[in-house]
């Protein structure tokens, strides 16, 4: 494929609405313009291809499907159901899964259709079954209310959201920390690594209807062999979000203990992250579970977006392609280079490393907030995000970590060299970083003093890093 195409398809479609908003083509040029530039670091975020990108923007938007493949609730869906099953058949070929469902809006979007289907399939509720079979009419004020009351305050048993777990995974903010009685497991305070002993304690204590597996901030790798294991010996449901390591589940860089899909009941994921598609959710399933995570819409999904499960088709074509396997490895490489690059040069990281595609640096190694931190990188090009450590004593909001990860600078093609003058970039701006006061004296969380000179220099030799590895090498708007 010519790279004169894509420059093509872009120029024109930015050409199509320049003539109708000229603000919004100038910004999406600008946003390609600022990605070229900026050393991206955050850990799920990443590049997807033109051929995913360009599948997004057509006539599919306009088309509701509520329902699912060959069951929906509009005339008219035979395109849809094609993409929609294309998808759902990679999806099922790509992680070895028995159901794919590929409506979901969002990560959270998947996981609250997850929370459903383990709800109708495990509790036990006579006025659930009514309703189930359609004797919606039938069902009593007093069945609807034995419903509310029988799917409420059912136990879910995550990991605790400063150890690396997700919102959703039971935390206050989040829907699934009030519909839910929760707890959580965290990891080992000496050595950062979550201590299955511990977790199969609280199982045995607390008695989880759903045991959660997965991360979005911890950078090792779980083995969910025995998270089933304990989930087994309680009767839980073994649910796994994947949604920051998919793409390193999809590549074969995690596989037997370390690979969820055959050890999990269900399997949540996004599909922009390390799987490299377009935003978007997607739950995988054992047979069981099947019928219930197909009625995700209307359930708890608005109507399907037909555009991005065309999108997300394409992606996962792309992912079952033998380069992407070499893809995934190269994010573990890069970031195991910059986690090396950086605990030589005297950087405090959580757990000591990575075996994944993300690390987490402690900044109280440097004195700093994660708040002041994520903010003196910025100015310097490097963009990151803030990220509780376990125990963290500054709160969710200014925090003691920066998250850092691979997944978009392996894209762009930058290697373990790379990594390492990267490393020099952060440590250097880290070091040179002080933490400021607030007006009575008292050190503030946010303010923080870095020369201005200094991190324009250090700007300028993270775009001299990134000039070598051009992003949308085949996309030229000029
Ligand atoms: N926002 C995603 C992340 O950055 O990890 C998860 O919700």
């Amino acid at each position: 494929m010519s790279r004169n195409a894509e420059s093509t398809a872009f120029r024109s479609a930015l050409e199509v609405i320049r003539a109708v908003e000229p603000r919004v083509a100038d910004a999406i040029g600008a946003e390609l313009a600022d990605q070229r530039e900026s050393l991206k670091l955050i850990a799920s975020e990443n590049y997807a291809s033109p051929a995913t990108l360009l599948a997004m923007g057509n006539w599919f938007s306009d088309k509701y499907a509520e329902g699912t493949v060959g069951r929906r609730f509009y005339a008219g869906c035979q395109n849809v159901d094609t993409v929609e099953a294309l998808a759902a058949e990679h999806a099922q070929e790509l992680f070895g899964a028995a159901h794919a469902y590929v409506q979901p809006h969002s990560g959270i979007d998947a996981n609250l259709v997850a929370f459903w289907a383990v709800l109708a399939d495990r509790v036990e509720s006579p006025a659930l079954k009514k309703a189930q079979v359609r004797q919606v009419n039938d069902l009593t004020e007093a069945d609807w209310f034995a419903l509310r009351r029988e799917l409420g305050n059912q136990r879910m048993l995550g990991m605790s959201l400063d150890a690396g777990g997700h919102l959703t995974h039971g935390f206050r903010p989040n829907i699934s920390g009030k519909m839910f009685d929760q707890r959580s497991y965290g990891t080992d305070p000496a050595t950062g690594l979550i201590d299955y002993d511990r977790v199969a304690e609280a199982a045995r204590e607390f008695k989880p209807l759903i045991l959660v597996g997965g991360y979005s901030a911890y950078p090792r790798k779980v083995n969910f062999r025995i998270l089933r294991e304990i989930a087994d010996s309680v009767g839980a449901t073994f649910m796994v979000d994947m949604a920051h390591f998919a793409g390193l589940v999809a590549g074969k860089v995690f596989t037997g203990d370390f690979d969820p899909v055959p050890h999990a009941h269900i399997v949540t994921t996004t599909t922009h992250k390390s799987l490299r598609g377009p935003r978007g959710g997607m739950v995988l399933c054992q047979p069981e579970l099947a019928d219930q995570v197909d009625r995700g819409c209307p359930m708890v999904l608005g109507g399907p977006l037909p555009h991005v499960m065309a999108a997300k088709a394409v992606a996962l074509a792309e992912a079952r392609r033998p380069d992407f396997a070499d893809y995934a490895q190269r994010i573990v490489d890069n970031s195991q280079a910059l986690a090396e690059g950086l605990l030589r040069r005297g950087a405090k990281l959580v757990t000591g490393g990575t075996d994944n595609h993300l690390v987490l640096i402690d900044v109280s190694g440097y004195g700093l907030t994660g708040r002041q931190a994520e903010q003196a990188l910025l100015d310097s090009g490097i963009v990151t995000n803030r990220n509780s450590v376990p125990q963290d004593p500054n709160g969710a909001w200014y925090t003691s970590g920066i998250r850092i990860g691979t997944p978009a600078l392996t894209t762009r093609g930058l290697g373990t060299a790379e990594m390492d003058q990267t490393a020099e970039l952060i440590h250097t701006v880290l070091t040179q970083t002080t933490a400021g006061a607030n007006a009575d004296g008292t050190p503030s969380k946010a303010k923080y003093t870095l020369d201005a000179g200094l991190a324009d220099k250090i700007a300028r030799q993270a775009t001299d890093l990134l000039a070598t590895y051009p992003l949308y090498p085949g996309v030229d708007l000029s």
